[in-house]
């Protein structure tokens, strides 16, 4: 493990009494993952620690996050002396209910996140752009205690690794993601209940909405290197879907053969919702991300665009992929 982290963050969080886990809203495998096994790391270290997700939770992960705390009150956060926030690159997405981000900075307030360009200003904070996700972060860290990882904590942090790594197919998988991942399959992470519980546990009316999206949706230009879908609010309301749970619906876009750049949008009440994807290190998408107020990794970003109608979306982003995949 080359990258070490702090060794100031390491000592906080062993002589912390009572450690308050944040992540960022709309929480996917890797927020989850690092939080929910920092916890039971923490805990087994004698370390008393809760989380907070004060929103809902995509349901295939429901079945392993047990018994966090959906609010908490002004007088429960004196309770805590640390606050350690995972996974999140800014305030705007910090899930931390009624709690403002001043209130927390007059705690022991720690950040740790592998999004560049993290902009979330906490008391201390250790930001691994280079890692690919937050849970190798977290294993590094506790690897660098040389301290033992509870199977509970494994499985979580391995659940992080997979979902941020597409399995470790995506080009951020590293040298240390893997080791990282081989140390948590070492303390006892069950990789059987993960893969069962999170990437083969589709419903079926899932599936069905995935067909009808990709039958009457998905779009492809620039000899077919880009392909895109916008979600419509009709297809959600016909299979009920809920789009909290569409993590990896991009992937389907991605894994067309051809296929370089994939765009899934969503209209939201504040703009059009886009997530945009590369499969070419060489086409990062997160600069057509950051030009329109987002942002994200190198290959996997997103945006909100606020303009009344989808054709204006294309009109707006199709040309800059043209001119990312032409090389300009
Ligand atoms: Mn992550």
């Amino acid at each position: 493990m080359n990258n070490l982290p702090p060794e100031s963050i390491t000592e906080k969080l062993l002589q912390a009494k009572r450690v308050l886990l944040l992540t960022h809203l709309r929480p996917d495998g890797d927020a989850l993952g690092s939080t929910f096994g920092m916890r039971a790391f923490l805990r087994s270290q004698g370390v008393a620690a809760e989380v907070l997700i004060p929103c809902a939770i995509p349901r295939r992960y429901s079945r392993m996050c047990r018994d966090f705390a959906v609010s908490l009150s002004r007088r429960e956060l004196d309770d805590f002396d640390l606050v350690l926030a995972l996974d999140c690159a800014n305030e705007a997405r910090l899930g931390c209910g009624e709690f403002t981000p001043a209130e927390l900075r007059e705690k022991n307030f720690i950040c740790i996140d592998h999004h560049r360009g993290n902009s979330l200003a906490a008391g201390e904070s250790w930001i691994m752009p280079e890692a690919a996700s937050t849970c190798q972060m977290v294993m590094q860290l506790i690897s660098s205690m040389e301290l033992p990882l509870v199977p509970e904590s494994a499985t979580f942090l391995l659940t992080g690794m997979m979902t941020d790594t597409g399995c470790f197919c995506f080009s951020n998988t590293s040298g240390e993601s893997l080791r990282a991942a081989a140390l948590t399959v070492d303390a006892g992470a069950d990789i059987e209940k993960i893969a069962n519980d999170i990437f083969f546990s589709k419903p079926l009316t899932q599936l069905k909405f995935e067909a009808e999206l990709i039958e009457t949706q998905l779009r492809t230009v620039c000899n077919g290197q880009v392909a895109y879908a916008c979600v419509t609010d009709e297809l959600l309301e016909k299979y009920d879907f809920d789009l909290r749970e569409d993590e990896g619906l991009i992937d389907i876009l991605r894994g067309l053969e051809g296929v370089v750049i994939a765009m899934l949008v969503h209209h939201r009440p504040d703009g059009w919702r886009i997530s945009l994807r590369s499969k070419d290190s060489r086409f990062p998408v997160v600069d057509i991300a950051r030009d329109f107020g987002g942002g994200g990794h190198t290959m996997a970003a997103g945006c909100t665009i606020d303009v009344p109608e989808f054709a204006e979306v294309e009109r707006l982003l199709l040309p800059r992929f043209e001119k990312l995949l032409a090389g300009e």
